[in-house]
C-alpha cells in the first residue's frame, strides 16, 4: 500500500466508524460511497475554501438548472484518485461499479442544464474563477418508466444515498422576502474540481426553509396568524424542478423559485463585496454575472433595487448593472421566451416591479419606436427584452443561432446595439465525455499523441496521421462498448440487441422540433420495405431512442407511445427482427448517456433547420468517433465545417429553404404522392397499433390537418432523410466509414467546453 492509498483507507475507516458505526469490510455500498466521497472532500478542503485570490475578478453563473449527473467518478478522475479508490475498495473486496446505483443529480432538464455543468468543470480546469449559483431542488427531473408504451413519471429522490459532495453552510444563510412571505435560503456548496490542477471552484445551491422553527400549535389553530402557513409554504419553493424544456409555463411558483435563487445569490455577492470595502460603482471590476437564459433575469431589477438601497440613484445603479450582467439565449422558439403578467409580478415583488417600470421608462425616454422597443407592453413583462436592454453582452450558442437572433428574433435590438451581440459556440467537457465514458479510446489516443489533449482538445488534430494505424483498435473498442451497452439494455429494458448490428442512436429531450417522428417514420418505411421485399439486404440495424417528454406535452408523449408500438411490432416480427431492432430506453439521463455515447455508430441530429440553437449531444458523439446523420442546424453546421461535410451525412431543407417552404406548405399533398410515406403515416390511424387514448390519432391530425399541419416539415424532409440514411447504413463497416468516424474525432477540438469558457472569459467576462 503506498502512502496515498493508506491515507485514503484510514480516512474512510474513520468516517465509517463515526457516521455508520461499521468498518470497511462490513460496510454496504451506500456507506462506502459516503465514506469515500467524504474522505476525498476532506483531502481537498484547503484548495476549496482557501484557494481563491480575493484580488481576481470572478464571474457568477446564475442558472435555474445544473444537470450534474453523478459526481463521484468524475471527481475521482479529475483529482487523479480514480485508481487509488479502486485499489482501496479492492482491499475489502469491493468495486467502483458498486456505485452504479448512485442517483444522478438531475437538477436540470436537458441541454441548458448540462451546459452549465460542463462549463463549471471546464472553468475549473482552465483556472477561470467561475462560481455556479442555483437551486437545490428536493426532487430533480422526474424518473421515467413506460407502462404499456406510455410514459409514466415518478418523483426523483436524488438524495436517496445522501449527498456527500455537498456541505451545508448555515453561516451563509440569508432571508428572501416576497410580498406575502419571508423564507430562509440555506446554501449547500459543492466543490468543482479542475482536472489535475489543484483548482477547486464552487457551486452554491440554495434550499428554502422556514424562517422560524415550524410551530405546529399555531398551524393547527390558525390564529389569524400567517406565520405558520408561511413557514409551511417556505419548504415548497424548492420542492421540484419544473420539467419543461423549451416551453414557457407562467406558473407563479416558478417565479418564486427564480426570485429566490437570484435574491439569495445577489445577497451573497453583495456581502462578500462589502467585506472588501470597495465602491459600488466599481462592482464590475470584481464581479460579473452570466444569466443562463431568461430564468434568472429578474436578477437585473433586483440588483437595481439593492444598489438604490445602498444610496445610488437610478441612473448610477443602471450604469453598474449595464456593466455586470450578460445574457445567453438558448432558443428562438416564441413559446420558450419568458413573459410574466405585470400584475402578478407586482403583487409578488412590488419593489422589484418598480425597477422594471423604471427600466421601461428609461427605454421610452430614448425616443425609440415603442412598437419595436419595449419591456412592458399590454401588462406583460418581456424578460428577454429586459435582459438585452440592460446587459453588456448578449450571446447565442452557435454561429447559425446567433445569426438568427441578429436577423430575426432580436432584429430590432441588434440594429440598436450591434456590438452587444456575440456568438459563443457551445462545448462539452472532454473529461466526462471521453476520458470517463470511453477510457479505452482515450488510452488509444494517449498512446499516439500523449496526454496534452486532455486539456487542449485542438491537439486531437495530431491524431490524423495515425488514423490508418489505430483503425483496427478503434473498431475493437467500439465493439466492446457496444457489447456492454447491449448487455445493459438487455438487463434494464428487456430488449435483445445483437452487438454486431449498427447502433443508430437518437437521444435528447422529446420535442416535435427535434423530429423523433421523422426517425420513427423512417423505421416503419424500412420495416415495410423489408417485409415486402422492396428493400433487399437491409444492413442489420438497432434503432435506439432515449428521451423524456414534459409531462404536460401531449404530442411528445404520443410520439413516445408511437415509437414503443413500433418497437413491439418490429422486435416481435420473426423476419424483420433479423435485420432490425428498436428500443426506447427508459429514464434517459446523464449516466445513461455516458454508456450510450461511446457505443453509437450513427448520431441522429435531425431537427428542422433553424430550430436547434446548438445541440451538445451532437458534439459528444463526434468526440467519441461517430458520424452525424443530420440537418444543417445548430452546431451541426460547425461540425461539418470542422470535419468536412463529406465525412458526415447531411440532408434536408436549409434554414432559408425551410422558411420559404413554410409559406405554402401542404403536407397532405406530399403524403398523397408518396405511397411508402403514406403507408407509414397511416399506421397512426389504421389499427396497426393499439391505443385507447386516441393520442396516435391526434398525432396523425397534427401532421396532416389542423391549424399548422406538420409544423416541423417532417413530410417535406422525409425522402431526403430516407435516402441519406440508407446510404449511410449501407456504407457501415467499410474502412472508409471508420475513417470518417475518426476524422470526426480528430476535428472535435473546437467543441471543447474549455474553448467555450475561454471565449466567455476573454470576450464577455473580461477575466484573464
Ligand atoms: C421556462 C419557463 C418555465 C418553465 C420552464 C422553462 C424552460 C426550462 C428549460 C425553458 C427552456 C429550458 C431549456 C432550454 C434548453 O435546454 N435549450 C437548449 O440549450 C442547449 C444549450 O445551449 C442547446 O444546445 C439546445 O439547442 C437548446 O435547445
Amino acid at each position: 500500500m503506498n502512502l496515498d492509498d493508506k491515507r485514503l483507507y484510514e480516512s474512510m475507516e474513520n468516517i465509517l466508524r463515526a457516521d455508520f458505526a461499521c468498518d470497511p469490510a462490513s460496510a454496504e455500498p451506500r456507506e462506502l460511497y459516503n465514506a469515500l466521497s467524504k474522505a476525498v472532500m476532506s483531502a481537498f478542503y484547503h484548495e476549496w475554501k482557501n484557494g481563491r485570490d480575493a484580488q481576481k475578478k470572478r464571474c457568477a453563473y446564475f442558472s435555474a438548472e445544473f444537470l450534474m449527473g453523478r459526481s463521484i467518478f468524475a471527481n475521482l478522475l479529475n483529482l487523479g484518485y480514480y485508481d487509488a479508490a479502486k485499489r482501496v475498495l479492492a482491499l475489502v473486496g469491493k468495486d467502483l461499479n458498486d456505485f452504479e446505483e448512485v442517483e444522478d443529480a438531475a437538477l436540470g432538464n436537458g441541454g441548458l442544464g448540462r451546459l452549465a455543468a460542463c462549463y463549471l468543470e471546464s472553468a475549473a480546469t482552465m483556472g477561470i474563477p467561475l462560481d455556479g449559483y442555483g437551486i437545490r431542488y428536493r426532487y430533480g427531473l422526474f424518473r421515467q418508466t413506460f407502462v404499456d408504451g406510455y410514459q409514466h413519471e415518478e418523483g426523483d429522490d436524488w438524495l436517496k444515498w445522501g449527498d456527500p459532495w455537498s456541505v451545508r453552510c448555515d453561516r451563509d444563510a440569508v432571508i428572501v422576502e416576497f410580498a406575502d412571505q419571508k423564507v430562509k435560503a440555506v446554501p449547500y456548496d459543492m466543490p468543482v474540481f479542475g482536472y489535475r490542477n489543484g483548482v477547486v471552484n464552487n457551486l452554491r445551491l440554495w434550499s428554502s426553509e422556514p424562517v422560524q422553527e415550524f410551530d405546529f400549535t399555531a398551524f393547527n389553530d390558525m390564529k389569524g396568524d400567517r406565520t405558520a402557513l408561511e413557514n409551511f409554504n417556505a419548504t415548497k419553493i424548492c420542492d421540484v424542478l419544473y420539467p419543461n424544456d423549451n416551453t414557457m409555463m407562467g406558473k407563479i411558483l416558478r417565479l418564486r423559485q427564480q426570485y429566490f435563487l437570484v435574491s439569495a445569490s445577489l445577497q451573497d455577492v453583495v456581502r462578500k463585496y462589502k467585506a472588501q470595502g470597495k465602491k459600488w460603482k466599481d462592482l464590475d471590476k470584481s464581479y460579473c454575472f452570466q444569466l443562463n437564459d431568461t430564468h434568472p433575469v429578474i436578477a437585473i431589477p433586483e440588483l437595481l433595487r439593492l444598489l438604490r438601497k445602498e444610496g445610488m440613484d437610478f441612473e448610477e445603479a443602471f450604469a453598474v448593472c449595464a456593466k455586470v450582467f450578460n445574457f445567453t439565449n438558448h432558443t428562438i422558439m416564441a413559446e420558450a421566451l419568458e413573459k410574466w403578467d405585470a400584475l402578478a409580478l407586482s403583487d409578488l415583488l412590488p419593489e422589484v416591479y418598480e425597477e422594471i417600470v423604471a427600466c421601461q421608462h428609461r427605454l421610452e425616454s430614448e425616443g425609440l419606436d415603442p412598437d419595436k422597443y419595449y419591456i412592458i407592453r399590454d401588462n406583460v413583462i418581456h424578460m428577454a427584452n429586459l435582459a438585452i436592454y440592460v446587459s453588456a453582452k448578449v450571446n447565442g450558442v452557435a454561429e447559425i443561432h446567433t445569426n438568427i437572433l441578429k436577423r430575426d428574433v432580436f432584429k430590432n435590438w441588434y440594429e440598436l446595439y450591434p456590438k452587444k451581440f456575440v456568438n459563443v459556440t457551445n462545448g462539452i467537457t472532454p473529461r466526462r465525455w471521453l476520458l470517463l465514458n470511453n477510457p479505452a479510446l482515450a488510452a488509444l489516443i494517449d498512446s499516439k499523441i500523449g496526454t496534452q489533449w486532455h486539456t487542449d482538445l485542438s491537439l486531437l488534430a495530431g491524431l490524423k496521421p495515425f488514423i490508418g494505424e489505430i483503425l483496427p483498435d478503434f473498431k475493437r473498442i467500439k465493439g466492446e462498448n457496444k457489447a456492454k451497452l447491449a448487455a445493459y439494455i438487455r438487463e434494464h429494458e428487456g430488449v435483445e440487441i445483437p452487438p454486431e448490428f449498427i447502433f443508430d442512436v437518437q437521444v435528447k429531450r422529446l420535442h416535435e422540433y427535434k423530429r423523433q417522428m421523422l426517425n420513427a417514420l423512417s423505421i416503419l418505411y424500412f420495416y415495410f420495405g423489408v417485409k415486402e421485399g422492396s428493400i433487399k439486404d437491409f444492413p442489420p440495424t438497432a434503432f435506439i431512442f432515449g428521451a423524456k417528454a414534459a409531462p404536460g406535452y401531449y404530442n411528445a408523449k404520443a410520439i413516445i407511445k408511437f415509437i414503443n408500438e413500433i418497437a413491439k411490432l418490429v422486435n416481435s416480427d420473426p423476419e424483420a427482427s433479423k435485420v432490425m431492432r428498436v428500443v426506447f430506453v427508459q429514464n434517459y439521463n446523464v449516466s445513461y448517456a455516458e454508456k450510450i455515447v461511446c457505443a453509437a455508430d450513427v448520431s441522429e441530429q435531425i431537427s428542422m433547420a433553424g430550430m436547434e440553437a446548438s445541440g451538445t449531444g451532437n458534439m459528444k458523439f463526434m468526440l467519441n468517433g461517430t458520424v452525424t446523420l443530420g440537418t444543417l442546424d445548430g452546431a451541426n453546421v460547425e461540425i461539418c465545417e470542422e470535419a468536412g461535410i463529406e465525412n458526415n451525412y447531411i440532408f434536408g431543407a436549409t434554414v432559408e429553404k425551410a422558411e420559404a417552404i413554410k409559406r405554402f406548405y401542404c403536407p397532405r399533398e406530399i403524403v398523397e404522392q408518396d405511397p411508402a410515406l403514406k403507408r407509414a403515416v397511416e399506421t397512426l390511424v389504421d389499427g396497426t397499433f393499439s391505443d385507447e387514448t386516441g393520442m396516435l390519432e391526434k398525432l396523425h391530425e397534427s401532421l396532416l390537418s389542423g391549424h399548422e399541419p406538420d409544423r416541423y416539415l417532417v413530410c417535406f424532409d422525409f425522402r431526403s432523410y430516407i435516402e441519406t440514411k440508407e446510404r449511410l447504413l449501407r456504407s457501415f463497416g467499410t474502412d472508409e466509414y471508420y475513417e470518417k468516424c475518426l476524422l470526426n474525432l480528430c476535428a472535435a477540438g473546437k467543441f471543447s467546453a474549455d474553448r467555450s469558457v475561454m471565449d466567455y472569459a476573454r470576450h464577455i467576462w473580461k477575466i484573464k
